[in-house]
């Protein structure tokens, strides 16, 4: 059993290693590594105490303390960590350790990929490439040196400058590469195969020419670009947002196949999963290229926040991504449309991660325990790290939050810090008081989502509206948090003034209870909170049917209007005449066609997404025990029913061409493509023969996968005649590229339908299957656990055959299987019957041999289905 790991029992590391030197050799069987640490002994540190390391997976050939081999016997060794002792000051570690690359399908450490070598070492997988501390406190200049087969690997690439280059005997060769600034060991990287590279130039408002490489396999060059003018377009953002300039002379990204996560920000040596790098209109959909171009800015934006100033230890880790991600969606905001960024990322975070701070996964921002640090790249630390930085951002202005930052980077530059750094900067840059960051750092360190309940008073008389907002959190002893409210009053026409003529107002709210009166108002405003969603937080705010459906019609403000609309329809679909009569259903439908036909002309980018309904999660969170079938039929009901009311709109809009026209990646080409394919989708329910017609022109001479897939994901979930011949025609054409064919298996396990499980069994034994890709796992594993009539059957083999696939992964891939087992977490909100037979599942799994990842999810989620 791993032992949970505490963050009140940090302790800073006893020594200082200053340099790291690697001699990495290459080999088609093994490979070597040898190490030489320089250890510098703190001068706290008790002059016997060894030297802890951490070292697992790997063959040790020989050790050395100052040039003496070390016996065996002397080195003490519990599980990965190894006890040696190195008397003195200081002094010279050397190891020498093999490693079998070709057989590590964990993905963590050295691996081969398709041929090629490469590395992932956060968070602790430099452990498993040679002794070490491996921890993130512990900042090192490296010198690496690779030697390899020259025609097997002509591309040797690693961290920093490349400073010698060498042609051995037998065919080999080398190359040296140094990284000037100081790093913790999981931003190494090491890269070594036969790679094509595109190049371009950046030069810096600095003036340093940085040299950019994007390499990838040569058949894939073609589709570069637009990640290449992705990374051109975050480093002018960052800085002119940020001040932030590039400080080495080549940025490299390089696109692997199997690849465990989307990819990572390695000092100058980003490695990429290829679906977050490769982009072609033939081949990529529009969800792929913004993928692309967010996961591009969101690596290269680490090497500030995260890289020059990192970590000091993993508690810390929103430091670094909650950070960057808020800096990814200001910039993808920028690049395309600020409220269209908006609302994909609030429907992102509401959809998922207050699930999962609803659920037995839910932890602070900031964990104050793990057993697998794996296990916390979660939705909380990312996503609602991101909002963190938002609501200082908000609260502060642009202004001072960026002076907040400059005095962060500038405070912290190559060290690596805690949670109360970040704060601390802000408020010594901007006078604050020094209760203001015991203040923020509740956010941090207080799980799940705070509740705002709203009293109003209307007092027609005196035209004074009284309103009391309540905060709450799900633990009764949590202390309130800061909650920046941005607020308009909605009147039956337009939005109303604010005193000071302003359209909108900023609350805070920061104490448990809080009242504001607004004085000199002419009608009843609807009181439309958290513009924007300034915070993530519920709003418990009793607004009638009509008063939703003005926010609908009324609003200004993008975000708030479809919000509404989602309210209205969750009431709609909970209602206990099963949605589909009733006055909210009325009010619902009539606001939403009434504003539909304005939206499309004023606000395509807004119409595509006026027609959302709520997804299923927040339908449980709202009304927990509910069959997931049943529900899902309700759901779907009341989207044929929005089908229907709008069936004239769709021939227009389809008519008009937009998936038909030649590709281009603009924000007005991006909403066009979305809006006629929600016009595909909704008029495959009422006007089937236009859109059999629709689909098959697009599947003979569409100019882009965008639409190629959504007429064939159109086809295909409806099970019209002739799906199978479309699917085999579309195999037949894009057999051989790899990322497309994720799509292919990804859209048949997406299949709406029970037997869409027989469909996965049949997929898992295709040849072109493997289990050792996690992007064709998740294609098939995650696409089904996201499926409701396949996963949620009624006699519960769903979940049993997920449950399969998770402990067959697990023995290969624990990370991946780990994080795929979080698909359970659902299940808490649904009926009893079904979270039994989760349990049983569950019980299965945890008596059976597990990883220490997956051991811990399960647990977790068995412990949150306690009544059963
Ligand atoms: N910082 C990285 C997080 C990460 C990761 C990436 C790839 C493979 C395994 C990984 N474990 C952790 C990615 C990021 O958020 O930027
Ligand atoms: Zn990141």
């Amino acid at each position: 059993m791993k032992p949970t790991i505490y963050l009140r029992d940090y302790q800073p590391y006893p020594f200082e290693v200053p340099e790291v030197s690697l001699v990495v050799s290459l080999f088609d069987t093994h490979t070597d590594v040898t190490t030489t640490l320089t250890v510098v002994r703190k001068a706290q540190t008790a002059s016997d105490a060894p030297l802890v390391l951490a070292g697992t997976g790997f063959e040790l050939l020989q050790l050395s303390w100052n040039g003496v081999a070390l016996d065996p016997a002397e080195v003490v060794r519990s599980d990965e960590c190894w006890f040696v002792p190195a008397p003195g000051a200081q002094g010279v570690l050397r190891s020498t350790v093999r490693l079998a690359p070709d057989q590590n399908l964990a993905l963590e450490g050295l691996y081969r990929s398709q041929g090629l070598f490469c590395t992932q070492c956060e968070p602790e997988g430099f452990r498993r490439i040679t002794l070490h501390p491996d921890r993130p406190d512990v900042l090192s200049r490296y010198h690496v040196r690779i030697e390899a087969d020259q025609a097997q690997c002509p591309v040797l690439l690693s961290n920093g400058n490349c400073v010698k280059q060498e042609v051995l005997p037998h065919g080999r060769h080398a190359a040296e590469w140094t990284d000037p600034y100081p790093k913790p060991s999981y931003l190494f990287a090491l890269v070594a195969g036969d790679l094509a590279c595109l190049e371009d130039t950046f030069v810096t408002a600095e003036g340093r020419s940085v040299r950019l490489a994007l390499y990838t396999e040569p058949q894939d060059q073609d589709k570069c670009g637009h990640a290449m003018s992705a990374l051109k377009a975050a480093m002018a953002w960052d800085e002119q947002q940020y001040g932030r300039c590039y400080d080495l002379d080549v940025y490299m990204i390089v696109a692997v196949s199997h690849f465990n996560m989307g990819a990572m920000e390695n000092k100058g040596l980003n490695i990429f999963n290829t679906s977050c790098v490769l982009a072609h209109p033939d081949t990529t959909t529009d969800a792929g290229f913004q993928r692309v171009e967010s996961v591009v800015a969101h690596e290269y934006f680490h090497n500030w926040s995260g890289n020059r100033v990192t970590c000091r230890d993993w508690f810390q880790l929103c430091l670094k991504e909650g950070f960057t991600v808020f800096r990814d969606q200001q910039f993808s905001g920028d690049q395309l449309s600020p409220a269209v960024q908006r609302l994909e990322d609030v429907a992102y975070l509401t959809a998922h991660q207050f699930a999962e701070d609803a659920g037995p996964l839910s932890h602070p921002v900031r964990p104050e325990s793990f057993v697998e640090i794996n296990n916390f790249y979660t939705l909380t630390v990312y996503e609602k790290g991101a909002e963190i930085a938002r609501l200082l951002h908000t609260v502060l202005g642009a202004a001072a939050f960026r002076r907040g930052c400059d005095r962060y980077f500038a405070d912290f530059d190559g060290q690596a810090v805690t949670v109360e750094d970040f704060l601390g900067s802000f408020q010594r840059a901007l006078s604050l008081p020094e209760s203001w960051v015991s203040l923020w750092l509740r956010w941090y360190q207080q799980a799940g989502t705070p509740t705002v309940t709203v009293h109003s008073d209307w007092s027609a008389a005196q035209g004074r509206l009284t309103v009391t907002l309540s905060q709450a959190l799900p633990d009764a002893r949590a202390l309130p948090v800061p909650i920046p409210l941005r607020v308009a009053l909605v009147g039956s026409t337009g939005l109303l003034p604010w005193p000071d003529g302003t359209q909108e107002s900023l609350w805070m709210l920061d104490e448990r209870t809080q009242t504001w009166v607004v004085e000199g108002l002419t009608e009843a405003p609807v009181l439309s909170l958290n513009r924007g969603f300034s915070a993530p937080i519920r709003l418990d705010q009793s607004l009638s049917d009509d008063d939703l459906a003005r926010l609908m019609r009324v609003e200004t403000e993008g975000f708030s209007r479809w919000m509404a609309q989602q309210r209205l329809a969750q009431r709609v679909l909970l209602a206990a005449e099963s949605g589909i009569d009733g006055a909210s259903r009325r009010a619902w439908l009539a606001a939403l066609v009434d504003s539909f036909d304005a939206l499309v002309v004023d606000d395509p980018a807004l119409a595509a997404r006026w027609l959302d309904l709520p997804p299923l999660s927040q339908l449980a969170e709202a009304q927990p025990g509910q069959d997931p079938l049943a529900l899902y039929a309700r759901r779907e009901a009341l989207q044929r029913a929005v089908a229907a009311a709008l069936q004239d709109r769709w021939p227009k809009i389809l008519a008009e061409g937009a998936l038909a026209a030649p590709y281009t990646y603009t924000s007005a080409a991006l909403s066009a493509r979305a809006l006629a394919r929600v016009a595909l989708s909704h008029a495959a329910w009422v006007l089937p023969e236009l859109a059999q017609r629709v689909c098959d022109a697009l599947l003979t001479s569409a100019p882009h996968m965008t639409a190629v897939q959504a007429a064939l994901a159109t086809w295909v979930h409806h099970q019209w005649p002739g799906a199978d011949q479309k699917l085999t025609a579309f195999y037949t054409r894009w057999q051989h590229e790899p990322l497309v064919l994720d799509a292919w298996f990804a859209l048949q396990a997406s299949v709406p339908a029970a037997e869409t499980l027989a469909t996965a069994d049949r997929l898992l034994a295709h040849p072109d299957y493997d289990a050792t890709v996690p992007n064709r796992v998740r294609a098939v594993v995650a696409t089904v656990a996201a499926n409701v009539p396949a996963f949620h059957q009624v006699d519960g083999s769903g979940y049993v055959w997920f449950g399969q696939q998770v402990a067959q992964l697990d023995a290969r891939n624990p990370q991946l299987a780990s994080r795929l087992a979080n698909a359970f977490a659902s299940l808490r909100g649904f009926d009893v019957g079904r979270q039994r037979q989760v349990a049983s599942v569950l019980d299965g799994l945890l008596a059976g041999d597990l990883s220490a990842d997956s051991r811990e999810t399960l647990s977790r989620l068995r412990a949150g289905l306690t009544s059963i």
